[in-house]
């Protein structure tokens, strides 16, 4: 049985506890399936930087075309003329916002950004950059799950919320989850406030999954990634050579997913646990969901939010939909 967690000393402990737990769970199950959101070590860190340059991963430049060129669109939709505080879910560098950033405080807006993500390494390097290039900004870095920061900015301050939860991250919940994301963030919001949420839209099929099955083979890498630190972080011994990324877009679901295929049958040891796969046997590693606009009002419809705007990029590949409640 796992210890239980204690506070601070432990908590290094528990995250791997979680991870093995979550990692045994997933290759137990049929199919196999391991959660995408381990892929982001800093190894995987590196190789989706690499993603995001790569020419057919179109959706970066798409939403910073909205955030970029579409600016006004973004503050007008947002209104300023009572104070609030700009919620950044996952915010990272924090490389798109910024020009919104930059733009209110050029409106002399009455805000504060509050950039929630769970690496604290992220945050301060975040807030360097960003006190440097917009001095007059009020940042408050809020460390941790999103939903508990959420809380926190609440019980931190009662201006109007507006929440930002950008780059298609929502693609990578699988339907059910995204809706309960969805009520979640409903719970915490209230009349007035507003989420603006990033999806990537249904288009043409050869172009999805070209940016997701490069021929660079960096998304392959991105995916043996978690095999890779599994091996460092578990004591695992995956024999990267013995898996290959195979990656699938189902035009009429909307459904991009990538799985790893065992090229033979293979006994793996994570720790104390051996795990067997038959030849050709896959393990699911993570979905990018894809969205008519159909699809994007039914989640707001039944999650209880009204869509009240939405901003494209030029293609009209990408959209950055925005709900109040
Ligand atoms: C982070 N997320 C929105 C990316 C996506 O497009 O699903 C992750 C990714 N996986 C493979 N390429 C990029």
């Amino acid at each position: 049985m796992n210890a239980p967690c204690e506070p601070a000393t432990l908590t290094e402990n528990c995250t791997s506890q979680t991870f093995l737990k979550d990692v045994i769970e997933g290759l137990s199950a049929h199919p196999k399936k391991l959660s995408s959101k381990y892929f982001y070590d800093k190894n995987g860190d590196r190789l989706f930087q690499q993603i995001m340059a790569m020419p057919e991963y179109y959706l970066t430049q798409c939403e910073l075309d909205i955030f970029k060129n579409k600016t006004e669109k973004l503050v007008s939709a947002i209104g300023f003329s009572t104070p609030f505080d700009l919620i950044e879910l996952g915010a990272g560098d924090a490389m798109k916002s910024s020009y919104l950033l930059e733009h209110l405080c050029t409106l002399d807006c009455d805000f504060s950004y509050m950039p929630i993500d769970i690496s604290g390494n992220i945050l301060s390097v975040l807030k360097e950059n960003l006190s440097e290039k917009i001095p007059s900004l009020n940042i408050i870095p809020l460390e941790g799950d999103y939903f508990d920061m959420l809380d926190r900015a609440t019980r931190l301050s009662d201006r109007r919320k507006v929440v930002l939860f950008l780059g298609g991250n929502i693609g990578n919940m699988p339907p059910e989850e995204a809706l309960q994301f969805c009520m979640e963030l409903r719970k915490r919001l209230t009349p007035g406030d507003l989420l603006i949420t990033g999806f990537d839209l249904k288009k043409n099929p050869h172009t999805v999954l070209a940016a997701y099955n490069d021929e660079t083979g960096i998304t392959a890498s991105f995916n043996l990634n978690l095999l890779e630190r599994m091996n460092r972080e578990l004591d695992a011994d995956f024999d990267l050579d013995k898996f290959k990324h195979y990656q699938t877009y189902d035009p009429v679901s909307g459904a991009c997913r990538s799985f790893l295929v065992s090229l033979e049958a293979q006994k793996i040891h994570i720790g104390n646990h051996m795990i067997s796969f038959k030849e050709n046997e896959l393990i699911d590693m993570e979905i990018s969901q894809k969205f008519s606009p159909e699809d994007i009002q039914n989640l707001a419809k039944e999650s209880w939010f009204r869509i009240v705007n939405e901003i494209k990029d030029s293609k009209e590949w990408f959209v950055d939909s925005i709900w109040t409640v």
